[in-house]
This record gives C-alpha cells, structure tokens and sequence, in this order.
C-alpha cells in the first residue's frame, strides 16, 4: 500500500492526491503519543453535541486523531498523519498502525534531531509539529493542522528552552493552522521570535495572538488577518511566490464554548512548573511532562474538551485552505 519516495512510506491515497495537485493535510503524531490522554473520555454533553463524531469508548487520543482525519476528509481532503513506525517514514498511516502508535507502550517523540537515529534505529514514535513540518514539506504537502505549536519557554533565560518548531517552521515550505503556542509558554517572547525567523502569523478571524486552549485576550497583537480559507490560500500563494522555501502560521482561537479561563489556567500551569523544576525535567520532557499536569487537575477534561475543540476546528479550516489552495498558483521552482 504504500509508495517509496525518498526514504519516506507514502501512502498510495496520499501520493496520488499529491502528484494530482489534489488537497492533503498534514496530521502530527505526538499529540497521539505524548499529548493527549490515553483513557477514554466521554466529555460533556455540549461536547458531544458539537463534535458528534466523537468516540467516547476509546481512548481519548486516538478518538482525537480519527476525528481530525475524518473532519479533513468531510471537508475533501485527504489526511496524512505523519509518524515514524519501525524506522519507517510514514506520510499517511492505516487505521492499523493508529491504533498500534495510540497504544505503543513507549513510543518515542521524535523531533527533528531524532529522524535519522529513529530511521537508523527502527524506532517507533509521534513526531513533533517540527518533525511533522519538515518531512510534509519533503513530501510535498503544503498543509498541516495541529493544536499550539511549541516555542519559547518560560524561564527561556536560564533553560534556552525554545522548540525546534520554530525554527523548522521557518525552513519548510509548510502552512500550519494552529491555536497559537501552547498557553504554558512565554507567548510574547515566542511572538518575537517567530517575527525574527521572517514567518508570517496570521491571525484567522482575530487580530490577537491566540492563546491554545485559553480563552483569547487583547494582550498580544498580530500583524495580519484573514477572514475566510480562500483568503488564507490567496496569502499562502502570494507567500511562497515570494519566499518558496519559508513556512507561515495561521492562528484561529479555541472554539468560544470550550475556551477555558486563564485564571484558573495560570494557577494550574504554576504548580505545573514549579513540579517541573523540583523534579528536574528537562529537555524533551518538559512539554509531555507540563500537558500531561494540566490534563490530570481539576480543570484537567475542561481543558482536553478545548485541546480536542480546537484540533477540529483547525483540522476543518486546515482542509478548506488546502481545497482552496488547489486551484491557485504556486512557485514552480518551489518543491
Ligand atoms: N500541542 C499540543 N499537544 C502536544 C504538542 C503540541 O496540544 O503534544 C506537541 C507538538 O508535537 C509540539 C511539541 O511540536 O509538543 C512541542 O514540544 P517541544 O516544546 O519539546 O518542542
Ligand atoms: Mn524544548
């Protein structure tokens, strides 16, 4: 089933739909792995209410990545969920080998720096929206979805914890529509980075930096906006006419209705932190160790309710610009 390019295992739907300039989108892994819970969760009835599709009787991460895969084909895409399995580098997973990477009992996260050794190596793992960014731009797939990317951490001054996200993102010829970077960052300091690496931010229907699963402020201003996937598309075209090799962000906040108060975040997020640096995580860990904190406090399903919410809600647009950006020009020189 599946097509040898370049080292990388293409799905024979995925490769297809590629080499006929029909819309992919590109889905990451680690959320799969390291960012979401593995038990099942049946959620509130206004969740389910909205999200329909969901599966309450498996576990909530892969019940997440089935859902965003048939929220992008309803919207006529084709998904490529991108991980590494048994060395292998897969563009497009089968319903198989989702349910073997949701339940793997040590699967790796895999960041740029890990694909080589995790190809060398014949390992298994979720790979990161930086891994994800850098082999869809190999690929060929212009489009990615995520939930908050990864950035500059709090305490970047003593740790110099910044996420190779950022710096993949400006090196891959990728769009990826995100909930901004995740809300237990340092987010202006995260913002000016992104503008010193020249990628575009583009803030989908709100002038403001989202915040991931927090409900939006004004604190944080974005330089552009755009109102509807086919503008995104018509910005994303002019983009990569210009700069064929650079990524862009587009940001869309959680959905209002599951938002959850950043109050009653920061308190968790503190304790969170402070757990952290009294068990010395570092590194890799820190963002598994920090999300998994947040998912298991009090507010904790309030806050997997938003995390899944805003998935969808940037796997449905992610697919709308991908449809949209079919039918517009690209820099052919471009990969
Ligand atoms: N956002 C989420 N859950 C996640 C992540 C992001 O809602 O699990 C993952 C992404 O794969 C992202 C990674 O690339 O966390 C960032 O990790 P780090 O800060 O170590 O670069
Ligand atoms: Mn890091």
């Amino acid at each position: 089933m599946f097509k040898q390019n370049q080292k990388l295992n293409i799905a024979t739907e995925v490769a297809d739909a590629i080499a006929q300039r029909r819309p992919v989108v590109a889905l990451e892994s680690t959320l799969l792995t390291h960012g979401l819970p593995r038990d099942p969760r049946a959620m509130s009835a206004s969740f389910r209410e909205a999200i329909p599709e969901w599966q309450a009787a498996v576990p909530a991460n892969l019940a997440t990545a089935r859902m965003m895969e048939s929220i992008v084909r309803s919207e006529g895409a084709v998904p490529a969920t991108i991980a590494v399995i048994d060395g292998s580098v897969c563009v497009g997973l089968s319903a198989e080998q989702l349910e073997r990477l949701a339940s793997e009992s040590h699967p790796k996260k895999l960041s740029v720096r890990d694909l080589g050794v995790a190809v060398a190596k014949q390992q298994t793992g979720g790979t990161t929206v930086a891994a994800t960014t850098a082999i869809a731009g190999r690929a060929g797939v212009r489009v990615f979805a995520t939930g908050g990317i990864g950035g500059v951490h709090r305490g970047w001054t003593v740790s110099m914890d910044m996420s190779s996200d950022l710096f993949t993102l400006a090196l891959s010829p990728v769009l990826v529509v995100c909930a901004g970077a995740k809300v237990l960052l340092d987010l202006p300091t995260t913002l000016e980075v992104l503008e010193s690496l020249g990628i575009p931010t583009i803030g989908f229907r709100t002038e403001f930096l989202p915040r991931f699963t927090v409900a939006p402020d004004r604190s944080l201003r974005l330089q552009h906006a755009a109102e509807s996937a086919g503008e995104v598309a018509h910005i994303a075209s002019a983009h990569w006419n210009l700069q064929p090799m650079h990524g862009m962000l587009v940001m869309q906040a959680c959905p209002e209705a599951f938002a959850v108060d950043a109050e009653a975040t920061e308190r968790h997020l503190a304790r969170a932190l402070d757990e952290a640096s009294a068990q010395n995580v570092r590194g890799a860990a820190v963002t598994p160790f920090l999300l998994a904190r947040l998912a298991a406090c009090e507010d904790g399903p309030k806050m997997v309710e938003a995390n899944v919410a805003l998935l969808q809600a940037n796997a449905r647009l992610a697919a709308q610009v991908a449809v949209s950006l079919c039918t517009l020009p690209i820099n052919p020189h471009s990969p």
